[in-house]
């Protein structure tokens, strides 16, 4: 098969010119071709079957050892210029990274079948949405692409019609670490990713992609290309918001959008619905409001940590048709992590026994599944609209076990732009890398913002204009922990309480106290009931400390100040104000 596209089939014979693979196989998106590669991978042992009764059509695959995150030190935007990438890139440039890649490329699918993986980020007939062109080596990536994105037949058609694509290309390699690049080409929308079969690496449409080429290209269309959850919120009324949250990895995107109220909420008829969990685009609609797809089709999820209990629409998203990875096996061959339950398993995630006594998780922190967002219970309808939906509200939030309080909102976008661009969180095992390290992570876009975030900022102050109808902007912080080292707050069901707040404040139904570093709630306003807040509790998570504030401040001015006289003046100048107002 090819394409009617010549310049596809151009590219893809150029490609397979230059890694030499035995087979070339066009992907159709279609159950047999699925099953046919399901089948392959049982047979070489990449995939293991589980538990059919239990978790039917679902598989494990357990990945190299060295190869079970992200690896932002290998990560490239390879601009002409070496300041479009920015200090928040590690930067090559793009003659000296092709050759680097083309010399690793050579050959690279000997004995191997290459994959073409047409694919659409967004529903098919969505203006929003755009496509590319993965070329694999690696049936896993194949089966893993048509689960998160609009895969195959219909998305050639759409490439045929437009004529434009994303070109990614992609070999597992040898899997060495040495020999291990994600290469960004925005200029010319271009990816290329050598020697990693994992998520982030691997699956192109989605972190290289969705996030670093779009961010780049929606800078110069007018759009947003962003790491955001999207959720819907259904009041007793039946009035529905959206609201959109950037968290850094594993700081609990998935989790909010699939939320299940407390009881009380279910009762009166409050109701929160997933229209994503990871990535968001928006751009401004005839009315002055930001619209909002979700790219992908299915999610990517962390699995510790998911259980009955903290995310029962995952859980129940994750009882067939998925596939894990890097996840521990139990004696009757059921997936297990940490936090799932009380079971013991017999098999780590590297395949060898389980022992409890030695200290170390039997799952990978890091283990995730992948299925169809229509397998979510909680999987909103509208998230196949074209249009998207219109966003009342944009959330940042990080992982920050002092100083940062439950809930603040910005004055207005300038300030909400800035509390973006302040983001702090601690690490955690999504990327390879010391975990639990406080680092700037503005808008939860430090590893996937395709260029200089100074231009990234000012792209976002551009959308305050004439006529425009911004939502609020809100920060929140589930992870405050107290002097005992547990968490303040409950979080995960009882998030709902701080999401009913901000509808509160878009409505403009409550006050709030007005603090240098934004509006913070009247805890009154906040609905507690059936908590039992300790007094160390109600004074972290809802006060503010100035001191501490006046030194974060500080903090985030030599911040922006790496960024030189790149980064606008508006967002310096709030800084400063807001310095001046805490000292
Ligand atoms: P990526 O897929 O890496 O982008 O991550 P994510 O932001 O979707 O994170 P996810 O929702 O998977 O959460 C990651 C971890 O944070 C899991 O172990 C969760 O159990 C935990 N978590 C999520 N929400 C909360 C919360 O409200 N409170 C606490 N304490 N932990 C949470
Ligand atoms: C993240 O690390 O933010 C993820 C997982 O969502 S990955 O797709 O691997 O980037
Ligand atoms: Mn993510």
């Amino acid at each position: 098969m090819t394409s009617q596209l010549p310049a596809l089939n151009q590219w893809v014979e150029e490609i397979a010119e230059l890694t030499q693979p035995d087979h070339i196989h066009w992907c159709d998106g279609s159950d047999a071709e699925n099953a046919k590669l399901i089948e392959q991978m049982l047979a070489d042992g990449s995939l293991l079957k589980l538990n059919e009764s239990t978790h039917p059509g679902s598989y494990l695959h357990r990945s190299h050892p060295d190869d079970v995150a992200r690896v932002e030190h290998l990560t490239f935007v390879c601009t002409t210029e070496r300041d479009d990438a920015g200090p928040n890139n590690h930067w090559m440039a793009p003659d000296e990274a092709r050759a680097k890649m083309r010399a690793l490329f050579t050959g690279c699918m000997k004995g191997r079948t290459l994959y073409v993986v047409p694919y659409c980020m967004g529903p098919i007939d969505s203006p929003l949405s755009r496509c590319g062109v993965e070329i694999t080596d690696s049936p896993y990536v194949v089966a893993n692409m048509r689960i998160m994105t609009r895969m195959g037949q219909a998305a050639l058609a759409r490439i045929e019609r437009e004529g434009q694509f994303v070109k990614g290309l992609h070999s597992t390699g040898d899997l060495n670490p040495e020999r291990r690049f994600i290469m960004h080409f925005p200029e010319s929308l271009e990816i290329q990713s050598f020697g990693s079969g994992y998520g982030g690496n691997a699956l192109l449409g989605k972190k290289c992609h969705a996030l670093r080429i779009a961010s780049h290209q929606a800078r110069s269309e007018g759009w947003l290309a962003e790491h955001m959850l999207i959720l819907g919120i259904e009041n007793p009324q039946g009035k529905k918001h959206y609201i959109a949250a950037a968290f850094p990895s594993a700081c609990g995107k998935t989790n909010l959008a699939m939320l299940i109220p407390p009881e009380g909420y279910v009762r009166d008829g409050w109701k929160i619905t997933t229209i994503g969990d990871d990535i968001c685009w928006m751009r401004p609609g005839a009315d002055g409001r930001l619209y909002a797809i979700n790219p992908e089709a299915g999610f990517f999820g962390v699995a510790p940590g998911t259980s009955a209990k903290s995310n029962p629409n995952a859980l129940a998203s994750i009882q067939r048709n998925t596939i894990f990875t890097n996840v521990a096996v139990t004696d009757d061959n059921q997936p297990w992590w940490e936090g799932l339950d009380k079971r013991v398993p017999v098999t780590d995630w590297k395949g060898n026994p389980f022992n409890a006594e030695a200290g170390t998780p039997a799952a990978h922190p890091n283990s995730r599944f992948t299925v169809s967002a229509k397998q979510c219970p909680s999987y909103a309808p509208e998230a196949e609209a074209p249009a998207g939906v219109p966003i009342s509200a944009i959330v940042f939030g990080g992982r920050r076990a002092s100083l940062v309080p439950l809930v603040f909102e910005a004055r207005d976008w300038t300030h909400g732009v800035l509390i973006g661009a302040a983001m702090g969180s601690e690490t955690t095992a999504a990327a390879t890398g010391a975990v639990g390290v406080m680092r700037r992570d503005p808008m939860a876009m430090k590893p996937f913002c395709g260029y200089n975030f100074a231009d990234y900022f000012a792209h976002w102050l551009s959308f305050d204009k004439a006529g425009a109808k911004l939502p609020k902007i809100f920060h929140v912080n589930w992870f405050r922990k107290g002097d005992d080292g547990d968490f303040l707050w409950p979080g995960f069901g009882d998030n709902m309480r701080v999401l009913e707040w901000m509808l509160k404040r878009v409505a403009g139904s409550v006050g709030s106290q007005e603090t240098p570093i934004g509006h913070l709630p009247n805890p009154a306003d906040i609905n507690l009931d059936g908590l039992a807040l300790n007094d160390e509790a109600m004074q972290k998570l809802f006060d503010y400390d100035r001191q501490g504030w006046a030194a974060e401040f500080a903090s985030i001015g030599e911040y922006l100040e790496e960024y030189g006289p790149r980064m606008p003046e508006a967002l310096k100048a709030e800084q400063q104000r807001i310095c001046g107002q805490l000292n």
